[in-house]
């Protein structure tokens, strides 16, 4: 079993890369993103509870993210891996994940993080706010907090992935295809 975290601000493609590379390379696609957007739709008491702090575009608290990444892990058989798109998020959620690998014997094998411009990715969530009724893009200083909790709160594990030998920088411009084709190929070279 391969772990590849897919790495960047929001707006960056994690999300729109995952899936593509999920199905290319038999991975389970674990979004954090789409699990609470899932709760909310549902109308459940989590989903109630997290919504307005997603709408703020702040974090939702650690454990909520750690276990439905847990359950997940535990109820997938058949892949050749997983991919870890928006988890982890704070330098917590990692030390949580490695723990939760390494009880099952598996380790994260790779962080794939997606370089974009600070405009760029402006541009991206505000366009995608005409198509998805998704309130985190609608207000532009709910996207700039987003991208301030980034810096702040998410960045901080590049060091510490860096540290441990797993950091893998790719360049996030340009076409959704180029981008696929560039992690498409850090990829090759894991599984
Ligand atoms: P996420 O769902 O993870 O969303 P995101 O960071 O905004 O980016 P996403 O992956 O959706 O967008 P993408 O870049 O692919 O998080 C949302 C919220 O959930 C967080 O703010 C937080 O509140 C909460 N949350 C989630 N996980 C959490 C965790 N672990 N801990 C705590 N809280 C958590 O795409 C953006 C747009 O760009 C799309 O419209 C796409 O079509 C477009 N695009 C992509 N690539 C492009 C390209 N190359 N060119 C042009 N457009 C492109």
């Amino acid at each position: 079993m391969v772990n590849i975290l897919i790495f960047g601000p929001p707006g960056s493609g994690k999300g729109t890369q995952s899936v593509k590379l999920a199905k290319q390379f038999n991975l389970l696609h674990l979004s954090t993103g789409d699990m609470l957007r899932a709760e909310i739709a549902a109308g459940t008491d989590l989903g109630k509870r997290m919504s307005s702090i997603m709408s703020r575009g702040e974090l939702v608290p650690d454990e909520v993210v750690i276990e439905m990444i847990a359950n997940k892990i535990d109820n997938s058989t058949g892949m050749a891996g997983f991919l870890f798109d928006g988890f982890p998020r704070t330098v917590a959620q990692t030390a949580a994940l490695e723990e939760m690998l390494n009880e099952r014997a598996m380790k994260i094998d790779s962080m794939l993080v997606l370089d974009v411009d600070h405009d760029e990715l402006v541009k991206r969530l505000t366009g995608r706010a005409e198509l998805t009724d998704r309130p985190d893009d609608k207000d532009p200083a709910v996207i700039e907090n987003r991208i301030d909790v980034y810096k702040a709160k998410t960045e901080p594990i590049i060091s510490y992935c860096s540290k441990k030998g797993l950091y893998q920088p790719v360049n996030g411009m340009g076409t959704i295809d180029d981008i696929f084709e560039r992690l498409s190929n850090k990829l090759s070279q894991l599984i």
